[in-house]
């Protein structure tokens, strides 16, 4: 199993941490969805990552996705249960995912368009909808001491740590630190944890 492209994608560190809490080994290539466009569509012309090649030769697309299938292939599952946590679980993974596809969204914004071509309400809009997902993210942390559900490190704790560094990372401008104690000591907890120092943020 080989795993495609940068851990500065929170997508690609979801996968690869998953990964190591599963117990599962796997190849790891870091290719740019810009720098190397046409190598990249030469090994899936969809572009994007994580791009994930099984052992048998197909390949995978999105980071639930590929969670899912390395579930099924540790045979265990990183998600709680039963109900309400599952669902609870869900929804904090949810709000993650959104702060994550905003902050890139953001990066593409600003970053990949010329400054003539940037179109200011569409960056406030994505700035509104970045800054309500990290709410949604620190109210279900908590003050960030304990993991969401019980002893374990799971999907929600995982994703909800890796999209806040990234955030942190990417855009310390857009998310002020001091406005979410609880994700700060939280993302610090995570980032101590051996799958996560395994797995740096290039
Ligand atoms: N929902 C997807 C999002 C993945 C994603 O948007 N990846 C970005 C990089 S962080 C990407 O491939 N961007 C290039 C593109 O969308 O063309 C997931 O969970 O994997």
């Amino acid at each position: 199993m080989e795993l495609i492209g940068y851990m500065d994608s929170p997508f690609v560190r979801r996968v690869a941490i998953s990964a190591r809490f599963l117990g599962l080994p796997y190849e790891h290539r870091e290719l740019s969805i810009f720098r190397d466009f046409d190598e990249f569509r030469a090994i899936n012309p969809l572009v994007k990552v994580p791009t994930f090649v099984c052992d048998d030769g197909q390949i995978l697309v999105d980071s639930t996705l590929i969670t899912v299938y390395l579930e099924s292939v540790a045979g265990k599952s990183l998600m709680p249960t039963t109900e309400p946590d599952y669902i609870r679980a869900l929804n904090i993974i949810g709000a993650s995912l959104v702060a994550m596809e905003k902050a890139a969204q953001l990066i593409y914004e600003t970053k990949q368009r010329p400054e003539s071509a940037q179109h200011q309400p569409w960056i406030d809009r994505l700035e509104t909808q970045l800054s309500g997902a990290l709410g949604l993210m620190e109210r279900a942390v908590g003050d960030g001491s304990a993991w969401l559900f019980g002893d374990e490190v799971g999907q929600a704790d995982l994703t909800a740590a890796i999209g806040w560094r990234f955030v942190q990372h990417a855009m310390s401008d857009r998310a002020n630190a001091d406005d979410y104690p609880g994700l700060v000591e939280f993302s610090a907890r995570a980032e101590k944890l051996d799958e996560f120092v395994a797995c740096p943020l290039s």
